[in-house]
């Protein structure tokens, strides 16, 4: 590929501002693109989508649980309660299960498609499951989110809950919905696993199949205490049905209470902040390795450069990425070998 074959990107970000879906489908494209001048490239496209509102703005949130339990049909139903309101909604599904070959059934786009209008504007739907990735959500799927933040009221990030992954969506999320399989092993093993820790939501799908449902609600409303939770929040359970669309109003109410419980109490910049840090950590880590990031100056350094460049952590990723790479470079390699000498 070309330099020539990559967008310019500030008027990329300038139609992606104005929410045009081929350059949404581009923009996603080019993060998607390991080979480094599309990174360069990408770096200067998230740059040029900072100067919004982004830290305050939109709603993130992770729709996470076992497999079968009914995610994509209750995003399918969230989807149209949320158009009906005049939200514009992005998803990303990260859901190898739902890979056609897998057998998995449709997928979340084709069983959208069918309830929808193919000409929504105001959603858009983008499927990574061909990646075939369980884990390792959070470093590739968040400047992704990101971006539909700049565009999209609502971006919804599809996650099979496999015990990491649940971390993972956090790690992404405003906030994180659990969907439970009635009467499953899987939501004990769940309620077991610590794993409960994380979820703000919970629904409860399938909940026309009667009293199963209701047990398993009461279940997960027992699951113990929560120690690390956001204090102040009550963590509701909701009891739905994604086949017969009941539930629904209340779920999409508790899930914009959060958002709202988040931003009141001063929450959401934090978050937001932390997930951005965390992916730039994320990825200087996975390229330059510790002694990468000791060369940039440790990682409380790093954090400290991130926190007073809020609106611009790409532009800090590039620059915290030069500063190393110019380290590595010959003409520096003697200052190199004693730096190393006084790590040691
Ligand atoms: N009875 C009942 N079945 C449901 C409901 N929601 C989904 N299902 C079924 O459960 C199966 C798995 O649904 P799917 O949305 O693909 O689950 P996912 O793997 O969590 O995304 C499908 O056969 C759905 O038709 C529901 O509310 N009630
Ligand atoms: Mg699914």
């Amino acid at each position: 590929m070309t330099q020539a074959s990559f967008p310019d990107p500030q008027l990329l970000a300038v139609r992606i501002l104005k929410g045009e879906r081929a350059a949404v489908a581009s923009g996603l494209n080019l993060l998607d693109n390991a080979l480094p001048q599309a990174r360069v490239c990408a770096a200067q496209l998230l740059a040029a989508l900072s100067s919004g509102q982004w830290l305050t703005s939109g709603h993130v949130i992770g729709v996470t649980g076992p497999p079968g339990a009914g995610k994509s049909s209750l995003l399918s139903s969230l989807i149209r309660e949320w158009r009906q309101a005049g939200k514009k909604v992005a998803v990303l599904a990260v859901d190898p299960s739902s890979r056609p070959e897998s057998g998995g059934g449709a997928l979340l786009g084709d069983r959208i498609r069918i309830k929808t209008s193919t000409a929504d504007e105001g959603l858009f739907i983008r499927s990574l499951a061909s990646r075939n990735q369980l884990g390792g959500v959070a470093t590739e799927v968040w400047p992704m989110s990101w971006l539909l933040l700049s565009c999209f009221d609502i971006v919804v990030v599809e996650t099979v809950g496999v015990g990491q992954t649940e971390i993972d969506v956090a790690e992404i999320s405003d906030t994180v919905c659990y969907v439970a399989q009635p009467a499953s092993g899987d939501t004990i093993q769940y309620l077991k696993s610590g794993i409960m820790e994380i979820p703000d939501v919970f629904a409860v799908n399938k909940s026309d199949l009667g009293g199963a449902a209701q047990k398993t609600a009461a279940e997960i409303g027992r699951s113990g205490s929560r120690p690390d939770r956001q204090e102040g929040w009550h963590y509701p359970v909701c009891l739905v049905s994604a086949t017969h669309h009941t539930g629904i109003p209340a779920l999409i109410d508790h899930l914009a209470q959060h958002r709202h419980f988040l931003d009141s109490a001063g929450l959401l910049e934090q978050l937001r902040f932390k997930h951005q840090s965390g992916w730039v950590m994320r990825l200087l880590k996975e390229e330059f390795g510790s002694f990468g990031m000791q060369l940039a100056g440790g990682r409380s350094s790093i954090n400290e450069r991130l926190n007073s460049h809020r609106l611009n952590p790409f532009g800090e990723y590039e620059k915290t990425r030069h500063q190393i790479l110019s380290r590595f470079s010959p003409a520096d390699s003697s200052e190199l070998f004693i730096k190393k000498e006084e790590t040691l």
